[in-house]
């Protein structure tokens, strides 16, 4: 992999949910070694600090659940500004927080994208598809959001519209929690959708295969965004969302090093890490060691070693 400037962002956002502990994300994974990690694969990083939000004017949803609007609403003004600068300069890599941090990123990368002209996708590493719109959510978490607001759904007031990402250029791969309301968005608007189910049966190097493909054919922009709960909780048990049945830890790695080959990823986020939860640390070194394969760490140079 050629040499990367990686632009760490601290996004310690823990209002897109009830459960408190993701605002210290982004110290565990600095505390997990992170940015020695980058380093040890040649990789300049950049450590941006922690962002803090903006200030705005309360917002009230008309659903009643929602809650945290006007915070959440003032982050991502916020991380979307940061990832916005970051992107021109480097490989962003926002430091979650909850996943309503991606409210923030993936519209900061989407307005580089329509700057030079050049389509973005995303990759959703998740156990959950996240496309709750505020008129849907019944927990009124707002982490459960960020695909809706990204692929431009109705119901997203208050916050700043982004350029829109279809649904044909987003894929889930790791599903295994699905509301009615997303099973029904999902059918609508087209992501394709990889559950553990199908992982199970054909593994995960087919679909990932493919779409990294049909980013390449477009000469796409890739946003990876990896939330702890695509693994499965007996490899990472801090997160407040946890979902039996997730990937391997060589389901993981493999998806890692597949996008590390392809040479796509242009920023990524790592989030819903709640060091409250973990147990001595494992789960953020985990995260950090699936980060190094992501960015170059091999068993075997295969240009230098026959396999
Ligand atoms: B995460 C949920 F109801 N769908 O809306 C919701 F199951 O970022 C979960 O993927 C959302 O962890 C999970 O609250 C959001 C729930
Ligand atoms: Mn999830
Ligand atoms: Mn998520
Ligand atoms: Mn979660």
């Amino acid at each position: 992999m050629e040499k990367q400037t990686c632009h760490l962002i601290g996004a310690p956002v823990d209002c897109g949910k009830a459960r408190r502990g993701c605002v210290m994300g982004p110290d565990a994974f600095r505390v997990a070694g992170l940015d020695l990690a980058l380093k040890d694969l040649g990789h300049e990083v950049e450590d941006w600090g922690n962002l803090t939000p903006q200030t705005g004017p309360e917002v009230l949803s008309s659903n009643p659940a929602v809650h945290g609007l006007t915070e959440t609403i003032g982050w991502s003004a916020a991380i979307r500004e940061a990832g916005h600068a970051a992107v021109k300069k480097g490989t962003p890599v926002f430091l979650g927080g909850d996943h309503a941090i991606s409210l923030g990123s993936v519209a900061g990368i989407a307005d580089y994208a329509q700057e030079v002209g050049r389509p973005l996708f995303l990759l959703w590493l998740d156990a959950h598809t996240d496309i709750h719109t505020l008129n849907t959510t019944t927990t009124g978490n707002l982490h459960g959001t960020p695909v809706a607001y990204a692929m431009g759904l109705d119901g997203f007031e208050g916050f700043a519209p982004m350029p829109k990402v279809p649904g044909a250029h987003i894929c889930y791969i790791g599903l295994r929690s699905v509301d009615p309301e997303e099973r029904k968005a999902v059918a609508e608007h087209g992501p394709k959708a990889i559950d553990m189910r199908y992982i199970d049966e054909h593994g995960i190097a087919k679909p990932l295969g493919d779409f990294l493909r049909k980013v390449a054919a477009m000469n796409g922009l890739l946003h990876v965004s990896l939330d702890v709960d695509f693994l499965d909780p007996s490899i990472a048990p801090a997160v407040g969302t946890t979902v039996p049945g997730g990937a391997t830890i060589r389901e993981a790695h493999l998806a890692m090093e597949m996008i590390c080959d392809s040479g796509l990823m242009t920023s990524l986020d790592l989030v819903e890490l709640n060091p409250f939860l973990d147990d001595r640390g494992r789960t953020a070194e985990v995260m950090v060691d699936l980060t190094a394969s992501l960015f170059g760490r091999r068993v075997f140079d295969r240009d230098t070693v026959r396999i």
